[in-house]
């Protein structure tokens, strides 16, 4: 299938745009893209309306696997009560760990279609899911088989992490060092084993686990072939991304109170820092990312939702790109690249997140002229039409 009369953000080294271009596509791959006049001709050749295309978005942290509600704590939030105090007193993470240990399989997958469905409608086509609202052993694994499941019922990739390592569960309260032999002895190995995650993430913060901690969760990744990720400096500065820079990790999340030190580590292992700016605005945190530094040292920068029940129940990345923009200060550029190529590459994903042959033909084609129209406006989906592997899956082309 040919691709003509749009324009292309190739995402390589930018926007990559192309204005008159043309997009070849055979087996679900991109085999060609360029300007129209230098395309090869195909049979089947679709004319695209003058219309925008991109990657696939991609958004590559998620919690959108869960059980209950937290609008109740919004509103204490809004009374003065912060979100440590919160989870100090046994609501945040721990009662919706309570809610998703109580609901069924078939419950949680339908809430989390009812999510997921706001992403897609959006021209999300990989989005990565976390577990760590179970923390015991079956319910973790439920999470994780509700994750995997979401892609039989939709047309979307999805990436699994383990966050055991998300808070304490109340029935260890008295005996951290058992959890923790839980989450490295048991359930690492056996996740590993079995394929249920794709990566091991964890919360290195005051509230929920210290750097030695999340570094013998990194060692029990690490001996179970496991690549590792962490929510790093989020509320305070631990040293959790140079930790996790020092196992070599795909992606330090949050990030906020990163210094200078961590920016270098990160630099120099490759390692994506995510920015999560729905996280930021919900929790009205003062602490901005250390975006120039990161800049400064050639980090990759991506974005993602962070969708949770708790810090950013935020159901829409083009929101994220827009937030990342007003409330960090990214361009729209940067967003767009945080959003595809550099999401993907937070997850491992060298196969997507641009247009260039070779590449997994995951696009969306927007009803935009130019791609700074993405971040731009807020509540507003131009999206026109979803491809994915090759094939259109919402929407229409012409
Ligand atoms: N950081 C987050 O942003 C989420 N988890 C984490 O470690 C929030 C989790 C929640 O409040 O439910
Ligand atoms: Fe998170």
């Amino acid at each position: 299938m040919l691709l003509t009369h749009l324009s292309v953000a190739t995402l390589q080294g930018g926007y990559g745009l192309i204005a008159d271009a043309a997009v070849l596509i055979d087996q679900g791959r991109i085999a060609w893209v360029g300007p129209r006049a230098e395309a090869p001709s195909d049979r089947d050749t679709v004319a695209c309306g003058g219309r925008l295309l991109t990657p696939g978005l991609v958004d590559c942290h998620t919690h959108l696997v869960y059980g209950g509600s937290r609008a109740h704590e919004f509103e204490q939030r809004l009374t003065g009560v912060s979100y440590a105090d919160i989870a100090r007193a046994g609501g945040g993470i721990a009662s919706t760990v309570r809610a998703t240990r109580s609901e069924t399989e078939a419950q949680l997958t339908a809430s989390a279609l009812r999510r997921l469905d706001c992403l897609l409608a959006e021209g999300v086509t990989t989005v990565e899911i976390k577990s760590g609202y179970g923390l015991d052993h079956d319910t973790e694994l439920k999470m994780l088989a509700v994750a995997r499941s979401l892609a039989r019922h939709r047309p979307v990739d999805v990436v699994t992490s383990y966050l055991g390592a998300h808070a304490l569960p109340p029935e260890f309260r008295d005996d951290r060092a058992a959890y923790l032999d839980l989450i490295c002895r048991e359930m690492i190995p056996l996740i590993a084993r079995e394929g249920l995650a794709d990566a091991v993430d964890a919360f290195c913060e005051g509230i929920a686990f210290s750097l030695e901690e999340t570094r013998a969760v990194f060692g029990a990744a690490q001996d179970n072939g496991l690549p590792v990720k962490l929510h790093a400096e989020q509320l305070s500065n631990l040293g959790g991304a140079k930790l996790a820079a020092s196992f070599g990790a795909l992606s330090a999340d949050h990030i906020e109170y990163l210094d200078q030190d961590g920016v270098a580590a990160l630099a120099a292992s490759g390692t994506v820092a995510v920015l999560l700016p729905g996280a930021f605005y919900y929790l009205r945190e003062k602490q901005l990312p250390p975006v120039a530094a990161l800049r400064k040292a050639s980090v990759p920068i991506a974005i993602a939702t962070d969708l949770n029940p708790g810090s950013s129940p935020v159901h829409s990345l083009l929101t994220t790109m827009n937030m990342a923009c007003v409330l960090f200060g990214l361009t729209p550029e940067e967003a767009l690249m945080g959003a595809t190529v550099n999401a993907a590459r937070a997850l491992g994903l060298r196969d997507r997140g641009s247009v260039a042959p070779g590449m997994k033909a995951d696009l969306a084609l927007w009803d935009v002229e130019r791609p700074g129209d993405l971040a731009y406006p807020m509540g507003f989906n131009p999206m026109h039409a979803v491809i994915r592997n090759g094939s259109v899956v919402r929407g229409s082309l012409s």
